[in-house]
């Protein structure tokens, strides 16, 4: 098997269909798995549904379904959303499949027998909408008359009106009195550290990181991992009376997909084994893709969960920061929820790419706003690079002889270097994850591209020196050969078109067969046959 590369997106709720938040995560998983794949390994990018919740289930009873065809319809979304976008996942794992279930309950028991699973009677407040045990300083204070909310302190009272709720989802949580089986995460807590300070890009960017690492620092608190009162859901296999709750059941289905493969029952023996033996040849996974809201358990539950079961730890955690909608959360209750199918459809998926890879740092909260969107796929799109391809297209049809045919080599040897540091740098920013600055590099790039030729003003050598007008517009579309190679990974069916267009129409397919390496060093030789439409035609802002 060649080198593998492991990706997951989070494993989504399915009480909502993705919103253009989930899409962001999505996205960037699609685009670094498309970069590994043409780069030479197989690939694994795995994405999913988290069903076993309780949130689920009220979900549907307020659908008035039964919950299973409710799951089947939500799951059924999930995927129609992830094929409109062109997301090109190569498993879709539910957490209701038995292989899961079968799963969890092993490496449950493992922890059991190691004895890192001990029974406590637990009082606490539990936000069902977080699957998630809060203490009062997760809380805040809400006004039910203003809906403003506000930091608990002392000199305020609880009343009627000034309620505690949880600040994600505005809702008091409910008290319970169970008893529940706990995780001994204060057991791991000096293994955790060892782990941090052995591998500091462990969890990226680094500001994450040592928030990570400064709460390890704090407060290691053991964790529940069971609810006495949970109906749905994965049972404990040494108490049949209690179901496991979100991080067993969600975290352990990154593990699933490499220990149990689909194996049907038509498969021979000796297939079986194959299919095992690729699967798990995928673990540990190169990387884990969350937002911020969930980095503290990928980045200390799940490792030392992991540890104590018996398993690698994932390589790298890239955690993700949160869009807001009119400066607000992006909730249902609100009524602010962008739809990444309509706004595709609306504008185009290379517009959302764009705006959403282009845009935004991981690192910072960002406001998704549809103007600005608009604006920069007007700048980026369809001026910088749409632009330059249209001088090109349209000034090598006016060559004299071989009008559309460019075969000459590059001569300006310091554009050459230029060329080669530009796919350096992009290579670069794509292993470190660095989207943004990868997408940038070729902007900068195009925009340098754009000058040259304003400078060099082909449309004058034309008439002037066919040879030197000739031999520009071979360097640009060589450029612009190797832009488009950098960005197929964002804009695959736009970028395949091109080359198309170039007479380059077997591009796609060598690219889909980890040629990247190849095509880049090649140099072409071009054939432009006619005119083209615009790829990257200008949207008007509303
Ligand atoms: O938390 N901006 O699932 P979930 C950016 N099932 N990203 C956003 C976002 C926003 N406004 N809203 C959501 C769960 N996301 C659990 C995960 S994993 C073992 C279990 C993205 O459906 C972001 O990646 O609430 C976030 O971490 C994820 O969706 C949460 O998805």
């Amino acid at each position: 098997m060649k080198d593998t590369f492991y990706i997951t997106t989070p494993i989504y709720y399915t009480n909502w269909v993705p919103h253009i938040g989930h899409s962001y995560t999505s996205l960037i998983c699609d685009v670094i798995t498309r970069y590994n794949k043409i780069s030479g390994k197989q690939v694994k990018f795995c994405t999913w549904v988290d069903e076993n919740s309780q949130k689920a289930l009220q979900s549907a009873e307020e659908a008035n379904m039964k919950i299973e065809p409710y799951l089947d319809m939500m799951a059924d979304k999930h995927k129609a959303v992830w094929d409109w976008l062109g997301i090109e996942y190569t498993d879709f794992i539910r957490t209701t499949e038995p292989r899961h279930h079968e799963f969890v309950r092993e490496v449950l028991q493992k922890s059991f027998d190691n004895g890192d699973i001990y029974e406590w009677e637990y009082e606490g407040m539990y936000c069902v909408w977080c699957e998630a045990f809060k203490k009062d300083d997760d809380l805040v204070f809400l006004n039910k008359t203003s809906k403003e909310t506000f930091p608990i302190s002392p000199k305020v009272k609880e009343s009627d009106n000034i309620i505690k709720v949880c600040p994600d989802h505005l809702k008091t949580p409910d008290i319970i009195k169970e008893k529940n089986y706990f995780f001994k995460l204060s057991k791991y807590e000096d293994k955790l550290k060892k782990l941090y300070k052995d591998r500091p890009d462990f969890v990226m960017p680094s500001d994450r990181f040592n928030e990570v690492i400064a709460f390890t620092d704090r407060w290691l608190e053991d964790f529940s991992i069971s609810r006495e009162t949970n109906t749905f859901g994965i049972k404990l296999p040494f108490d049949e009376s209690q179901v496991t709750y979100v991080w067993y059941d969600a975290l352990f289905n990154y593990l699933t997909v490499c220990e149990k493969p689909h194996l049907t029952p038509t498969l021979s023996y000796e297939e079986r084994e194959k299919l095992q033996k690729e699967s798990s040849a995928f673990w540990p996974a190169d990387l884990h893709v969350v937002g911020k809201d969930i980095i503290r358990f990928h980045a200390i539950y799940w490792p030392a969960m992991l540890m104590s079961a018996g398993y690698e730890l994932p390589k790298n955690i890239l955690t993700t920061w949160f869009f807001t909608v009119d400066g607000q959360k992006i909730s249902k209750s609100l009524g602010n929820v962008i739809d990444p199918v309509e706004f595709t459809q609306k504008y185009s998926k290379d517009l959302l790419n764009l705006y959403l890879l282009s845009s935004f740092n991981i690192w910072q909260d960002w406001d998704f706003d549809q103007s600005q969107a608009v604006l920069t796929y007007n700048a980026k799109l369809a001026n910088n690079l749409g632009n330059l391809v249209n001088r090109v297209v349209v000034l090598s049809l006016k060559l004299d002889e071989n009008a559309g045919k460019l075969d000459w080599k590059i001569s300006n040897t310091d554009m050459l270097q230029m060329r080669i540091a530009m796919v350096e740098l992009s290579k670069e920013h794509m292993k470190q994850y660095d989207l943004k600055w990868a997408i940038d590099a070729m902007f900068t790039f195009l925009s340098v591209l754009n000058k040259y030729t304003d400078e060099t003003q082909p449309w004058n050598l034309l008439k002037t020196n066919q040879e030197e007008a000739r031999e520009v517009l071979y360097a640009l579309a060589e450029w612009l050969r190797q832009v488009w190679l950098c960005l197929y990974p964002f804009f695959p069916e736009k970028m395949s078109e091109m080359f198309e267009k170039l007479w380059l129409e077997w591009y796609r397919e060598s690219l889909e067969n980890w040629w990247l390496k190849e095509l880049q060093d090649r140099q072409e030789t071009f054939h432009i046959k006619e005119k083209w439409n615009n790829l990257f035609e200008r949207i008007e802002v509303e």
